[in-house]
């Protein structure tokens, strides 16, 4: 069999990046879409190297992406790009909803035009069940979404629904719970707290400043989440799956383990700060994964106490390393400061 080519927008991300590195092992041909920025965003795949290609190309942009897919002509494309923040889905509404939810539609209609016979899998979201009609939650679910990047996501959940039964394409939807790893992005309130834990625990700040701490999450690990990914796009037939560890901890709690992992008493360093309250959160999540467990055979590796416990090491090994360096005192800012 000649080697199967996967394009994935959204591959310098953290879910795109741990998908590249899987589909690699897995002996693809792996082309990126990455957008043009003024300053490097490659972090998460420097690594990588030339094992992958990228090209530019943006989710607002229909011609760059028909052109990408008319050039590439993928066995398999993962669309993961979104403005992927809620709080800044607030703030910038409409943008969230061009990228979100008409991004879709604009790489469906690429995929239709250009290679029809790709497999589609769609990053949809549990923030589509937002204030959940029922616990645990799966596939069956009626959804409720509480912000404009939930209801951006229910668009492009359902636009993958109909480009597979209008057109008969294969799209399939992952409806993905909360998953982190040390490449989460810092302003996801886990990797907001493994990164001040290090901080503190090093000296170098005393204070983590947080929202709602009663909000319950099923947080699981990014690497276990981009395996279902691909194993949805070798079914026989496409149809959407709940990913989930079926476990549900509070943000108070991941703040326990977290501070306790670096030997630190958490009621001693946290402050609740209303700015961090969303106008209307999510209250709580859990996911019932037993469809993607009896077809998929899927099932997570990594516990929460192992997560976070991940999550605070390579933290803690982070700041050190920036601290022997002395470079930048381990500035949480992402912006490299002049030399
Ligand atoms: P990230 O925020 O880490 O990555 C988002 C990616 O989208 C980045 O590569 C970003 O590029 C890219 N992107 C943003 N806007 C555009 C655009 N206009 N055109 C092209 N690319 C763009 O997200 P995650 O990796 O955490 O999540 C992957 C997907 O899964 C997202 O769609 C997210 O909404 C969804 N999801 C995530 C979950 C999670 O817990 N992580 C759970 C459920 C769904 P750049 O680097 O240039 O900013
Ligand atoms: P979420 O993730 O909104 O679930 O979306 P996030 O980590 O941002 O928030 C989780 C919960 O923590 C509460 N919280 C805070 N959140 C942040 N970011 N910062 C804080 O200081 C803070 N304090 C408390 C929030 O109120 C919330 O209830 C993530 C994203 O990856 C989405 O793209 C994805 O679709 C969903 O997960 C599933």
């Amino acid at each position: 069999m000649s080697r199967r080519t996967a394009l994935i927008t959204g591959i310098t991300g953290q879910d795109g990046s741990y998908l590249a590195e899987y589909l690699l092992e897995l002996g693809y041909r792996v082309v990126g879409i990455t957008r043009r920025t003024s300053s490097h965003t490659g972090g998460r795949i420097e690594h990588l190297g030339e094992r992958i290609e990228l090209i530019g190309a943006d989710l607002l942009d229909q011609t760059s992406l028909l052109a990408i897919v008319d050039q590439v002509q993928p066995d398999e494309i993962y669309n993961l790009a979104a403005q992927s923040f809620v709080p800044a889905s607030w703030q910038q509404p409409v943008l969230t909803s061009e990228v979100t939810a008409l991004g879709v539609t604009r790489l469906l209609e690429a995929a239709r035009i250009a290679c029809p016979s790709a497999r589609v899998y769609q990053a949809s979201s549990s923030e589509m069940f937002g204030m959940a009609t029922e616990t645990p939650q799966n596939e069956r679910t009626p959804f409720y979404p509480r912000s404009p990047y939930g209801v951006s996501k229910l668009y492009g959940h359902w636009i993958a629904v109909n480009y597979r039964e209008s057109y008969g394409m294969f799209v399939t939807s992952g409806i993905l719970f909360n998953h982190e790893s040390p490449r989460r992005g810092r302003e996801f309130v886990t990797r907001k707290i493994s990164h001040r834990v290090a901080r503190i625990a090093h000296g170098l700040d005393r204070e983590l400043r947080l929202g709602n701490l009663d909000a319950r999450r099923d947080w699981g690990y990014a690497p276990d989440y981009v395996r279902a990914m691909h194993a949805m796009l070798q079914r026989d037939h496409p149809r959407d799956y709940v990913i989930a560890t079926g476990e549900t901890h509070s943000v108070g709690e991941f703040c326990a383990h977290a501070f306790a992992h670096a030997g630190l008493d958490w009621r001693e360093h946290v402050v609740v700060d209303p700015a961090f309250l969303r106008p209307a959160d999510v209250e709580l999540l859990v996911g019932d994964a037993a469809d993607a467990r009896r077809d998929l055979g899927w099932r997570p590796t990594v516990d929460f106490p192992e997560l976070v416990h991940i999550m605070v090491d390579a933290d803690l090994a982070l700041v050190a390393e920036e601290l022997s360096r002395g470079s930048r005192l381990g500035d949480p800012s992402p912006i490299p400061l002049l030399p």
